[in-house]
């Protein structure tokens, strides 16, 4: 059976389904960057909400910016924008549900002026991104939003052509403006410490340069409130959509899956209204910045501590690598040595429960989360995750060799294209020519990879983590067997 509105209350028997009515759901947030992420957790709170107390204004419009977006736009089409989210639950059991809370997806090369009336539009009073770590188009080491995109360009220079985020939130602001509406939030839901600090600085920086009078209406009047989003959401296997096939006679071409743990801190800074997203329990705070740094240091840089090695050695997931007792270990004791020092106390949480949580998150057998998914981007992640951690070591005297043998070992990785049991290793990333092009350089200079200053900054200036880094990089590449490396360190 196919998964369409028209379906629903056949599939019901079988899986839970939106019992809320979709034909009269308003739009009330774009988000735009529609991946599994946004379908696994904020489109489920929203899913929450309409469920249990039918808040018909908050339907979610998707929006896709990138060509590479025709897929899920082309799956909604078919499937009335449904889906089925598969919770896998560390005992094998497994919780499936039909979300409705997205119902309507634009894909903005086909109609970039449709989603701007979209966004323009009264009803919208929430624009939300998960764009990724790498989108927000900023230099690591200097902050400064970066121009140097020919689509930035070609947006500044023509205000009615929309490319990037930036263009499109700029050109559906300035409608607003002047049709005298007042503007919406920006929500940023992405892994970057203060992202919606460095939603409004991007977003100012561009506006400044398009028009100086929108860029003072929006510093004044929109909010970019800070949020700490958490879900483990792997990638889609086929197997997943086999087994809603064979065990529920369900087709749905892009099912997402992910674990029970979910988690949303969000500041209350909404400048147009929001869901009363607490009833769903949002937590909804006035400083999400301690809990936003707990998860970025020890969530997300301990996946990149797993998955780079993980990778090396040829471990397909992340609960594969947190078998390995080597590997756990190593993972541990970078988060107890290295950030729990740098990130002190925090109000109202137990670190060490909050620390032991991850490794039973980790390790679940049955999210199967590839080290793949986790080593992609890494030129965007690990300048957020990792290496701050490093600097504020280096500035404390704390220790760093963890962290650093982890840098040395992205650089091996980068390098060498295939893992110790002569697998290719697929490299994704922004800067994929980049990273293998100073990678390859290692043979010559061993500090040949930290010679990318949007990535390291000031790091590669320190006397003292240059020579850890160059002595990890010398081991790793001689020796051929991460595992034991890492055994000796710790
Ligand atoms: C991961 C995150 O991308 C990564 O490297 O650490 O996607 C992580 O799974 C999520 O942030 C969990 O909330």
């Amino acid at each position: 059976m196919e998964l369409t509105q028209s379906n629903l209350s056949a599939i019901a028997k079988k899986i839970p389904c939106p019992s809320y009515d979709r034909v009269s759901l308003k739009t009330g947030i774009v988000h735009i960057g529609v991946g599994g992420f946004h379908r696994s957790h904020q489109a489920y709170f929203m899913h929450r909400l309409l469920e249990k107390y039918h808040q018909l204004e908050w339907g979610i419009c998707g929006v896709g910016l990138r060509e590479g977006d025709r897929t899920i736009s082309q799956i909604f089409k078919e499937q009335d924008c449904l889906y089925t989210l598969v919770t896998q639950y560390p005992d094998g059991s497994e919780k499936n549900e039909v979300i409705g809370s997205i119902h309507e997806f634009l894909l903005a090369a086909d109609a970039p002026d449709l989603v701007i009336d979209k966004m323009a539009h009264p009803d919208i009073k929430i624009v939300s991104l998960t764009i990724t770590e790498g989108g927000y188009n900023f230099n690591t080491s200097t902050g400064a939003f970066n121009f140097d995109s020919a689509d930035i360009q070609h947006e500044l220079a023509y205000p009615h052509e929309p490319k990037t985020v930036y263009g499109y939130l700029t050109a559906a602001l300035r409608k607003r403006k002047s049709n005298g509406l007042p503007p919406f939030t920006i929500l940023s839901c992405d892994n970057i410490q203060h992202n919606g600090h460095i939603a409004r600085e991007m977003v100012l920086s561009f506006a400044i340069k398009q028009n100086a009078e929108l860029a003072e209406w929006i510093a004044k009047e929109v909010s970019f409130p800070n949020t700490m989003v958490d879900r483990i959401t792997p990638v889609t296997t086929p197997e997943v959509i086999e087994y809603l096939k064979t065990n529920y006679d369900l087709k749905d071409q892009w099912p997402v899956v992910c674990e029970p743990f979910i988690q949303w801190v969000v500041e209350d800074d909404f400048c147009n209204g929001r869901p009363p997203l607490e009833k769903v329990g949002v937590q909804i705070v006035t400083d999400v910045t301690p809990y936003e740094t707990m998860k970025i240091r020890l969530l997300n840089a301990g996946h990149s501590v797993l998955g780079i090695p993980g990778a090396i050695h040829g471990y397909p997931t992340i609960n594969a690598c947190m078998m390995d007792q080597v590997m756990a270990t190593f993972m541990r004791k970078f988060m107890d040595v290295e950030v729990t020092s740098v990130l002190g106390a925090i109000e109202g949480i137990d670190i060490e429960k909050y620390k032991d949580k991850l490794e039973e998150r980790f390790a679940n057998p049955n999210i199967k989360d590839s080290v793949s998914r986790i080593c992609s981007e890494s030129s965007a992640k690990l300048p957020k995750f990792l290496i701050p951690t490093i600097s504020e070591n280096l500035a404390s005297g704390g220790s760093i060799k963890y962290a650093t043998f982890i840098l040395a070992a992205w650089c091996f990785y980068s390098d060498k294209g295939i893992n110790e049991k002569g697998e290719t290793l697929e490299i994704i990333d922004a800067q994929k020519e980049e990273l293998t092009r100073t990678a390859k350089n290692t043979a010559n200079n061993r500090a040949a990879f930290l010679n990318q200053p949007e990535i390291f900054g000031e790091l590669s200036n320190n006397e003292r983590f240059v020579k850890a880094y160059t002595s990890a990089v010398q081991n790793i590449y001689k020796e051929g067997d991460i595992r034991k490396l890492m055994s000796n360190i710790l």
